[in-house]
């Protein structure tokens, strides 16, 4: 297994429920270590950059509206395997079917308020994180 990084977002609802702290600790607690990290309320075009893949989609117009509503917290996660083992850990995309103990079955209300946003792929990984952050600003762990 390679050491892998990810970009997680929390997004407004969670924020907004006070459930950043509830949330990192589901993250560490799967091993999964924090290198960067930045709270930030995305503009309209942040969110529609973000998103672009989904841009044709029909709940386009409501993803990007939600994802403004509030602040976000936005983070890259390392670990072995950290792309799959967060997927994992978040649960499915609806919250009603999402497995006991996950973050999204715990967290989140609807599909379209539903807490967390994973990268799904290491190649989507990569170019998310440079979405949001620099090279110099990602903190590796040396202990
Ligand atoms: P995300 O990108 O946010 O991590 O979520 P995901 O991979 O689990 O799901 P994705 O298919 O990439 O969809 C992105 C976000 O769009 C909203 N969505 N709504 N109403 C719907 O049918 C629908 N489908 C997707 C969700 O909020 C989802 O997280
Ligand atoms: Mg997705």
């Amino acid at each position: 297994m390679a050491v892998e990084r990810t970009l997680s977002i929390i997004k407004p609802d969670a924020v907004g429920k006070n459930a950043i702290g509830g949330i990192y600790s589901r993250f560490e607690s799967v091993g999964l270590r924090i290198v960067a990290a930045r709270m930030k309320h995305l503009t309209q075009k942040e969110a529609e950059g973000f998103y672009a893949v989904h841009s044709e989609r029909p709940f386009f117009k409501d993803l990007v509206s939600f994802m403004i509503s509030g602040p976000v917290m936005v983070s890259v996660l390392e670990g072995e395997n950290a792309v799959a083992v967060h997927r994992d850990i978040m649960g499915a995309t609806n919250p009603k079917q999402a497995a006991p103990g996950t973050i999204r079955a715990d967290f989140a209300e609807s599909i379209d308020e539903n807490a967390v946003h994973g990268s799904d792929s290491l190649e989507n990984a990569k170019n998310e994180i440079s979405y949001f952050f620099r090279v110099t600003e990602l903190c590796p762990r040396t202990r």
